[in-house]
């Protein structure tokens, strides 16, 4: 018998999850996203054309976990962009401006557009959804928060979907994500 038998190599390959975000064009999806994978913000606006990708690092228990995120264009002239990478997704970012109920309302059509898109035989069951309420602090979230929470149609949502309240612009709650 060996005094000293070789160490078993650590074979455990590393987990890797695909996550996507959706929502109206200029809500803050891109800034989201880089604050959370680069840890900056970029006040300029600069639409994602087609689609961006982010991708970081993080550790559950004694897990690593590789995140890609595909960052969607909110512009519907990109839709046969965006249509092309619904598919195995594992996570999805729903993103409103708490400044614009049109992108609140909006959400709704995002959801039809990956159903859609999935087709018949497309399970959305597994598929984890989060809504980050963005750009809180620019001094309309108070009333677009009243929505979410008092109307019968947002607070459905809240109970249904976890929700976030999120500013890219200050460092901290993108990080909760
Ligand atoms: N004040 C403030 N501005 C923000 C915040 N998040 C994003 N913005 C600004 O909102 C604008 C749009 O941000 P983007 O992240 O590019 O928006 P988007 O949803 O990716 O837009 P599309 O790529 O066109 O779909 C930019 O000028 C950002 O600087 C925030 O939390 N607070
Ligand atoms: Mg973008």
């Amino acid at each position: 018998m060996e005094a000293n038998p070789p160490k078993r190599k650590e074979t455990r390959k590393s987990l890797r999850i695909k996550v996507i975000s959706m929502g109206n064009a200029e809500v803050g999806k891109s800034c989201i996203i880089k604050r959370y994978c680069e840890k900056r913000f970029v006040p300029k606006y600069l639409a994602t054309i087609g689609i961006d990708y982010g991708v970081t690092k993080v550790q559950v228990r004694d897990r690593e976990i590789k995140v890609n995120i595909f960052d969607m264009a909110g512009h519907p002239f990109f839709y046969e962009v965006r249509n092309e990478f619904y598919k195995d997704t594992q996570g999805v970012i729903l993103v409103y401006d708490v400044g614009q109920k049109e992108s609140f309302d909006a959400l709704d059509t995002w959801l039809a557009e990956m159903k859609q898109e999935l087709g018949p035989h497309g399970n959305m069951e597994n598929v984890v959804f989060v809504v980050c309420a963005n750009k809180v602090g620019c001094g309309e979230e108070m009333r677009c928060g009243h929505i979410l929470i008092s109307s019968p149609w947002g607070s459905l949502w809240s109970q249904l979907v976890p929700t976030l309240l999120s500013s890219s612009c200050s460092k901290g709650n993108v990080v909760k994500l």
